[in-house]
């Protein structure tokens, strides 16, 4: 497996119900390397260009009010299979359809409320990285 890089982002949701720190715990113990790793809160440029994919969608007002409604965690992972290894350790979209033990199950509320975010491939992780880590943060 080569070694990839994914975005990891901590919701609205899960950093103000304090649950940052047992999140960013999780990823560590998956094996991945935090590359890089910053708080702030999403202006509603940043979450509408981060989410462009969903523009036009019923539920894309909602997720850019939530996105922005108060800081984030944004990290920039890499280990092997990092993609794929995220989306596992997060969970199903849905946290009612997310595995016992996974980041959504634990902390996600709803489909719109779910407590993290991860790319889902390689074209949209370099993306997403990029559009929020310049090059020279990512060590
Ligand atoms: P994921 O890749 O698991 O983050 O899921 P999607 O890219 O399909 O959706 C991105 C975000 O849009 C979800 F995290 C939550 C929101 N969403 C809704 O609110 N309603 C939906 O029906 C689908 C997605």
């Amino acid at each position: 497996m080569p070694m990839e890089r994914t975005l990891a982002i901590i919701k609205p949701d899960a950093v103000a119900a304090g649950n940052a720190g047992k999140i960013i715990s999780m990823i560590e113990q998956a094996g991945f390397r935090i590359l890089a790793m910053r708080m702030q809160k999403l202006t509603r440029a940043e979450a509408e260009g981060f989410y462009a994919v969903h523009r036009g969608k019923g539920f894309f007002e909602e997720l850019v009010a939530f996105m922005t409604e108060g800081p984030v965690v944004l990290m920039a992972l890499e280990r092997e299979d990092a993609i794929a290894k995220w989306r596992e350790v997060m969970g199903a979209t849905d946290p009612k359809k997310a595995a016992p033990g996974t980041v959504r199950a634990l902390y996600g509320t709803d489909i719109g409320r779910n407590a993290s975010h991860g790319s889902d491939a390689p074209e949209t992780a370099a993306f997403e990285v990029s559009w929020f880590f310049r090059g020279s943060e990512l060590g």
